[in-house]
């Protein structure tokens, strides 16, 4: 458990997100060592070292530092030139439900929900979905966009089978293919798959280096060289185009070269917190059906005490920090900031709140 830098009264244990990890005294010491330069004009070694490991990593041609998961989304989506098309997504996708529908608003581009299975796609949904360019009354569909992990899914793993499948569609129809993989690690910790088994199917990637990797800020975008040339445009048309920025890169190169494998113990964590409370009254969870570092517990109107905010509020006032995301149902995240004696007391913490 990292506490060097923990600005918040360390008694508290914070599930909310994998986004509240803050750098250890190593990582901080590598980041007071990065070599610098002005990033904006390719100068930034550190910055430049972290898109060529991206690259590598993802098996595309090039990559791009950018500030945030949501900018690599929305330049991605901008660089395949999605403006006045439709793009296929999940319903209970990020990119479409939680990034201030920038999809719509700044790419000009039409969301295309459909309903996944815990968040993923039956292709033949997908092969319906799709509408030409023939009849002129209609937005042609430019994009498929998958997310993996999927965060509402219940941080569930994409089975390659699919994406291969939905990818063989948008072959067919000339579409091209984005994948939303801010935990793309954490799949690929869970499955025992390398990276690039998952990118091969998808035209562009993210990475996100702030989630459950530790780092303090970043994600990258990774692609073709002429693709990633195009969202280099849209990066600096969002004030994205940072100079000194091998400052925070250091974090995310840290994290890739020490903080990867680790995510498997964030998993065993989410595992044992699932199997600890799965049978307080009235919470609905199968802990089967946690494969990586997030969990969505429901409870039952009918028979739990407690609704989502009242667990919220409860769990809160012994130090334990979880979101209610609806009425009846709370997300809660492990990540390298709790510790497997903080999960079993707050597994505690819960099932008090809902028992006694
Ligand atoms: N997810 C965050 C936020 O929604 C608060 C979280 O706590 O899970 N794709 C996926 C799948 C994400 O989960 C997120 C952030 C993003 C993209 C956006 O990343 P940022 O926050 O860096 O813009």
């Amino acid at each position: 458990m990292n506490q060097d830098f923990k600005s918040q009264d360390s008694k508290t244990y914070d599930f909310r997100s994998d986004t509240v990890t803050l750098p250890t005294a190593e990582m901080m010491q590598a980041i007071a060592t990065a070599p610098l330069g002005d990033s904006a004009r390719g100068d930034d070694p550190t910055v430049n070292e972290l898109e060529r490991l991206s690259a590598e990593l993802t098996g595309k041609e090039d990559a791009l530092f950018v500030p945030s998961g949501a900018m690599a989304n929305l330049s991605a989506v901008i660089a395949h030139d999605c403006r006045g098309g439709e793009v296929i997504v999940e319903e209970q996708a990020h990119i479409f439900n939680s990034e201030g529908g920038a999809l719509s608003v700044v790419a000009g581009a039409i969301p295309r929900p459909i309903k996944g299975d815990y968040g993923v796609l039956d292709p033949d949904d997908v092969r319906a979905a799709i509408k030409g360019s023939g009849d002129l009354a209609l937005a042609p569909t430019k994009l498929i966009c998958l997310e993996n992990t999927h965060n509402r899914g219940g941080g569930n793993v994409y089975p390659v089978d699919a994406i291969r499948e939905i990818s063989a569609v948008a072959r067919q129809h000339g579409l091209a293919m984005h994948l939303d993989g801010a935990r793309l690690l954490n799949a690929c910790v869970a499955s025992g798959l390398p990276a690039t088994e998952y990118t091969q199917y998808f035209d562009s990637c993210t990475l996100c280096l702030s989630k459950g990797l530790g780092a303090p800020v970043g994600s990258v975008l990774a692609g073709s060289a002429d693709f990633i040339r195009r969202a280099h445009r849209y990066r600096k048309m969002f004030g994205g185009s940072m100079r000194q920025a091998g400052i925070v890169a250091m974090g995310g190169l840290y994290a890739l070269e020490h903080n990867v494998e680790r995510l498997a113990e964030d998993h065993q964590h989410a595992k044992l917190l699932a199997e600890r409370i799965s049978s307080a009254r009235g919470l609905r969870l199968n802990p089967q059906e946690v494969e990586t570092n997030i969990l969505f517990l429901q409870l039952d109107p009918a028979e739990a005490r407690l609704d989502a905010p009242g667990l919220q509020r409860a769990m809160h006032e012994r130090e334990v920090l979880a979101l209610a995301v609806d009425q009846y149902s709370m997300r809660l995240v492990t990540h390298l900031d709790v510790t497997r004696a903080q999960v079993e007391q707050a597994a505690q913490v819960i099932c008090d709140a809902l028992n006694n």
